[in-house]
């Protein structure tokens, strides 16, 4: 199966961080995309093989034998049901509920958190500061509720306390530390997982150009 990634998206950490969890890395051939800035406002130039991929033109996406899967979200879906035997996501009942409400707020912090790199990448004439306190009062009003359920520690690091880890380091990483003053004890929960290896394995780095 082909898993087209690059190291700066924390949509694609989430995934490459759960196939590292379950072991089956060699399932998968990564690809590397490259993006040039203009991502954030244009519609950028893509070899032919992901263009046909994934006609979100975004990444990750995972082609498989039978059919692509063109986010993170039902590529992670796929891996814990097809691969991962639901070791990372509960099959159903309550303690599904709970992962998927969990992964819901880490997913809100992360798009934010795209949508104001977007935002960034724009001139300063053309960019929107209310937008961007927008995106960042919502981040750190995510990471406030996510600190009244910080995971119990040596719990199972599943879907949901993945999505949480790769949200803090993406917030730590490109924007600032904050995060941290408004939940003390998920950034103490953060700083146990962000040394395992999985999550050594994926920090973030910059896109390669094109
Ligand atoms: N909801 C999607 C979001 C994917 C996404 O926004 N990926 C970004 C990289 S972090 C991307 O490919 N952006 C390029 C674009 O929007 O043109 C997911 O869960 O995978």
């Amino acid at each position: 199966m082909r898993l087209y990634v690059t190291p700066a998206s924390p949509w694609v950490r989430r995934v490459r961080v759960a196939i590292l969890e379950l072991g089956i890395e060699d399932r998968f051939e990564f690809v590397q995309t490259k993006w040039p800035h203009s991502w954030g406002t244009k519609t950028v130039a893509h070899p032919a093989d992901f263009v046909a991929a994934t006609p979100a033109q975004r990444i990750p996406a995972l082609v498989t034998p039978d059919f692509s899967l063109t986010d993170s979200h039902s590529i992670c879906d796929y891996i814990n049901a097809e691969l991962g035997g639901y070791r990372l996501l509960a099959r159903e009942g309550v303690a599904r509920w709970r992962g998927l409400a969990d992964i819901s707020v880490a997913s809100a912090i992360i798009e934010a958190q795209i949508l104001r790199r977007a935002e960034l990448l724009r001139s300063e004439r053309e960019r929107s500061t209310d937008f961007l306190g927008k995106m960042r009062e919502r981040t750190l009003r995510c990471f406030e509720a996510l600190e009244k359920r910080v995971p119990v520690a040596g719990s199972a690091f599943d879907l949901a306390q993945i999505t949480t880890a790769v949200a803090c380091s993406y917030e730590s990483w490109r924007y600032d530390a904050d995060w941290r003053g408004v939940a003390p004890k998920l950034a103490a929960w953060y700083d146990i997982v962000a040394e395992r290896p999985s999550m050594k394995a994926t920090r973030p780095a910059e896109t390669p150009q094109t």
